[in-house]
This record gives C-alpha cells, structure tokens and sequence, in this order.
C-alpha cells in the first residue's frame, strides 16, 4: 500500500487487501447506512428472518432470510439455493435497487467489474451469535466475487485459507464497512466470532450481514 494512493481518502475509507482477490473496503456504503437499513426491514416484513437447521440438525444461531431471484437455504436435506421462500412458498423479495448498486460499485472497486449478483442472504447477529468456519460453495459460478456488508454491532470476521485445518487472520467489521471476496480467496474458509454485547445507534443490539453472490 503506497501513501500517495490513500491521500484523497480518510483512513476510514481505506481499501485494505486481506488476500490475493480479497479486499476489506472500510467504510464504503457508511453513508448508505440508514437507507440500507430501511431497505432491510422492508425484506424481512416479506421474508422473516429465521433460524435455518443445519444437514446435521444444528440450528444456526444467525437468523437469516434473502432477496433477489435465488436465495440461500439449509434443512435436513442439504443447502442449496432456490428461488422460492420455504416459509411462504412464494418468491423472494427482489433485491432493492441501492443494495444491488452499492454491490456492484465495491465489487468494481475491488477490481471485479460485470459483477451480477441474482441472490443476497441476509444474517442477522444478536450478542452471542456467531457463524463457525466455513466455504461458499453452493454459486455455480466461482468466477463471481461476492459482495459482504456489514451494518450495526462491530463483529471479527476470521478470514483462513482453502485449507480448514490453517489459522484464520482476524479483521474487525464495523458498520458500513465491505468486504470483496473472490479469485483466488473465492474459496477460503471465513466465519464471525462469537458476537459481544453491546449497542448500536442505527441497529441496537444486532449486526446485520448482506452479501451478495451470483449464484447461477
Ligand atoms: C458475515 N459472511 O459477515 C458472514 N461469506 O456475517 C460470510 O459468510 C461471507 O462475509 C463470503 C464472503 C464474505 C462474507
Ligand atoms: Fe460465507
């Protein structure tokens, strides 16, 4: 990192490589944050967020629902992404225009330009919550980055290699930061530490996740 390509930028603004195709965009969409949130509570009065079991019969701690075309979902027989609510039997809630924009703008900062996500999870974090070591496998099309916003609660996203087995750097995610993730981290092992108490102005005692990925 050279000094004369951050002057135009405060340090909350800086773009931070993690690994080889893995960029932390600190403070992207910080001004985005309150219509983001607004944004986020019209999907989830569609798609409520909810505790998905795991293959193994784990409830996740992290509640979660989606938007866009495809969605993300776990149960007893496997996860997989469809295009339909389980809960409702109805399609998604399409992704809102500003959240599909703000992740197109960090994935071309981050150097993917073309970047089409058709799906977004949504996680939502209480104290205590956390989401353990694991790769996002489930896109078609490992050539597409995903897309990672963080509003509300501070969290430490650990941040590994393909391998499961080495162990994971740590980086803290505050609110309005972003993470760009692809190449040839596409397949690194990450999760959320535990989550600690606390509180926010814009989330109180939650931190919400949207990411996005192209999922077919
Ligand atoms: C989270 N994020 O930040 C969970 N996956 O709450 C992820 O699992 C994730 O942040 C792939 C790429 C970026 C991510
Ligand atoms: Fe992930």
């Amino acid at each position: 990192m050279t000094a004369d390509l951050f002057d135009d930028q405060s340090p909350e603004r800086m773009a931070q490589p993690m690994a080889p195709g893995a960029m932390l965009l600190h403070g992207f969409a910080l001004d985005m944050q309150a219509s983001l949130l607004a944004a986020f509570e019209e999907v989830i009065a569609q798609a409520p967020l909810r505790h998905l079991v795991t293959p193994g019969g784990y409830t996740m701690s992290v509640a979660m629902t989606n938007c866009g075309a495809l969605g993300w979902v776990s149960d007893r027989r496997g996860y997989r992404y469809q295009e339909t609510d389980p809960l409702s039997g109805q399609p998604w809630p399409q992704m809102p225009d500003a959240w599909r924009e703000l992740a197109v703008r960090a994935a071309t900062e981050a150097g993917y330009a073309d970047f089409k996500p058709d799906a977004c999870l949504v996680n939502s974090y209480q104290p205590g919550a956390k989401l353990s070591l694991h790769q996002d496998r489930d896109e078609a099309d490992m050539a597409a980055p995903i897309v990672s916003v963080s509003l509300g609660l501070p969290a430490t996203f650990l941040f590994g290699t393909e391998r499961r087995a080495d162990k994971p750097q740590r980086y803290r995610l505050l609110s309005g930061d972003v993470v760009v993730w692809g190449g040839a981290s596409r397949l690194a092992y990450h999760g959320i530490a535990q989550l600690p108490d606390g509180g926010h102005a814009l989330t109180a005692r939650r931190r919400i996740n949207l990411t996005f990925r192209k999922a077919v």
